[in-house]
């Protein structure tokens, strides 16, 4: 029988310690894993963190090939996640930080699934370039495909920038991101499922699946465009997402 609390009280503590934790010796179900998901993030919010939203993960092929695995997944977003665009993160609170280029969403109004694209698209309030800061609590960034589901799917921080209007095709946006003002990844919103609002058509499913349906004001990132960048002290992120503009921040010790 599998220990939920014991496991998830592992990967929150090593959350919060910014230490690694070894890889879990007897490997999970699905539903355990999201289990564990949810048991690490009521610890956080038992300490007064608010789930703000959720992140998909996995859901361009790029990722995928970077971290062997070939499904998507899911996991929750708080305010104590979020930092402001243009600010400093801390690396000291990380146990090895890297970053990806995304598409952000904000809705305007609840989103419970299964929805259509229009759907989707017809409740969004803004969609704006972002970057996600993940960071695996496993040794070495290594785990299967259920291991980093119990993790939040790496979830770590997040930035984003400037809320555009909704009506307009982000199916084909071409995405820089640059570190220290060189190009580190360069790729397009196509990357994410074909169009990145099939990630929040994804999202809207998984979320009510689970019992938490989207609502009015969620975040939703789509999921990485390329692979992600390891971060180091002294980086300035920036990515610029064609026709949606820039977003960025910095690396502090
Ligand atoms: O956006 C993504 O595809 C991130 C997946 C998070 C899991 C990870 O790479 O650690
Ligand atoms: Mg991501």
């Amino acid at each position: 029988m599998v220990d939920i609390a014991a496991i998830a009280e592992r990967l929150d503590s090593a959350q919060l310690n910014a230490s690694a934790t070894p890889q879990l010796s007897e490997p999970l179900s699905v539903d355990d894993a999201y289990a564990v998901q949810a048991a690490s993030m009521a610890r956080r919010y038992s300490r007064g963190e608010r789930r703000v939203g959720i992140k998909m993960g996995f859901t361009s092929r790029a990722k995928m090939a970077q971290m062997g695995v070939d499904e998507m997944i899911w996991g929750r977003l708080t305010d104590g996640m979020m930092v402001e665009d243009g600010d400093s993160i801390s690396f000291a609170r990380y146990v090895h930080p890297r970053v990806e280029p995304e598409i952000a969403f904000l809705l305007k109004d609840d989103l419970p699934g299964p929805v259509t694209m229009m759907a989707a698209a017809a409740a969004l309030d803004g969609v704006a370039p972002a970057l996600e800061i993940i960071d695996s609590r496993y040794e070495n960034f290594k785990f299967s495909w259920t291991d980093v589901v119990a993790d939040n799917s790496s979830s770590s921080g997040f930035v984003i920038g400037p809320w555009n209007d909704p009506r307009q095709d982000i199916s084909n946006l071409g995405m820089l991101m640059e570190i220290d003002g060189a190009p580190r990844q360069i790729g397009s919103s196509a990357a994410i499922l074909g169009n990145p609002l099939r990630s929040l058509v994804a999202a809207a499913r998984l979320a009510s699946a689970a019992g938490e349906p989207l609502r009015a004001g969620d975040v939703i990132m789509a999921g990485g465009a390329t692979a992600a960048e390891a971060l180091a002290v002294g980086n300035h992120v920036r990515l610029s997402v064609q026709g949606l503009g820039l977003v960025e921040f910095r690396v502090a010790e």
